[in-house]
């Protein structure tokens, strides 16, 4: 199983300026030529850029410093030191860079592609043939590089999903989310199977896309940090459209709907607000009439009793999700 990283703090630290050179124009016969020192080169700058073929962060090391390279020396025949490479942290979209000093936000990478610039190169430092002047036909000093910009930056993941799944341990998601997507997660008939939150893509017919985040099972008390705690909830803060999934064949549903935002609604008001759907799951285990009385017991709720393992009302499902997200 990939490890899964939500949160990890590293160093970035930009590339030092060259330092500038002191030389002097040598040539057989001509013993006092003028000043040839050149500049040092620029140090290398470090950005941060979101990939698609990044999920997670657990490809960088907590605390390691990802520095880019510092520039090269001037040398003599007015020849410029090199500039220093850059270097690029990739990161998964949906990485949010902190401030660890005063927590706040110094960029969110949404969108594949996107950069940004998190520490800049020293600039070279001037050789001496800059210096001279009119007055001053012989400087024998030169500029050292600048030093590049170092710091520390905290990487949050908030995996970008439309849709979440919400539901007690044991509840179907990852079986659903594995029936209507490309995801292949861990399915098992046991609480917690799910460990590290999954991510899903359903590809519509006319070939839009949408993604889908199946998160680790949340139990009462989750918000004191009860069995996996809620702090997987980041990944869903984002989503467009939250389902709440119901084992039939579980005890008093309309309290575990209850309990399942009540959970929501102290980690973040917000997210209750949200549209969504409830979604009666396993019904090949009950048969019409235990169903009737389940349903009953929604008032006002939209309702998807639904089957992941025979199919049962999959495509009802689909449509109903494509209406939520409008
Ligand atoms: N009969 C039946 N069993 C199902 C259905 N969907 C899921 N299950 C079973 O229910 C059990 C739990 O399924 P999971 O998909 O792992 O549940 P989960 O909600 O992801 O569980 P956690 O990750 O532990 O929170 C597995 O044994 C599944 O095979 C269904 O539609 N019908
Ligand atoms: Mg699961």
């Amino acid at each position: 199983m990939a490890k899964f990283t939500d949160t990890i703090t590293i160093q970035v630290r930009a590339g030092k300026g060259g330092q500038g050179a002191v030389s002097f124009y040598r040539e057989k016969y001509i013993p006092k030529g003028g000043p040839d020192g050149g500049d040092g080169g620029r140090g290398g700058d470090v950005y941060l850029e979101a990939s698609n073929s990044f999920y997670n962060l657990s490809h960088l090391f907590r605390d390691r410093v990802y520095h880019a390279e510092s520039g090269r020396q001037g040398m003599g025949a007015n020849k410029h030191g090199r500039d220093g490479k850059d270097y690029t942290v990739k990161v998964p979209p949906g990485t949010e860079v902190r401030d660890p000093e005063d927590d706040s936000q110094i960029c969110d990478l949404t969108q594949d592609g996107q950069r940004f610039l998190i520490a800049k190169g020293g600039m070279g430092g001037r050789g001496n043939a800059f210096f001279k002047t009119s007055t001053h036909q012989a400087p024998r000093f030169a500029q050292p590089g600048m030093p590049g910009e170092e710091r520390r930056i905290v990487l949050n993941l908030k995996l970008i999903a439309d849709v979440g799944l919400v539901g007690l341990p044991n509840a179907g998601k990852s079986t659903l989310l594995a029936r209507i997507t490309n995801a292949k997660p861990k399915i098992a008939d046991y609480p917690f199977t799910t460990l590290i939150p999954n991510l899903g893509v359903v590809q519509r017919a006319d070939s839009t896309s949408y993604r889908i985040a199946d998160i680790p099972g949340i139990i009462e008390g989750a918000h004191r940090g009860l069995g996996l705690g809620l702090s997987f909830l980041q990944h869903i803060e984002r989503v467009r459209v939250m389902l709440f999934l119901l084992d039939v064949t579980g005890e008093d549903l309309a309290y575990s709907l209850k309990l399942l935002r009540d959970e929501l609604a102290t980690y973040n008001g917000e997210l209750t607000g949200r549209p969504c759907a409830v979604l009666l799951t396993k019904t090949d285990l009950v048969d019409e009439d235990e169903l009737r009385k389940i349903i009953d017991q929604f008032p006002g709720e939209t309702i998807v009793p639904l089957s992941a393992h025979s199919g049962h009302n999959i495509d009802l499902l689909m449509r109903t999700i494509d209406a939520l997200l409008e």
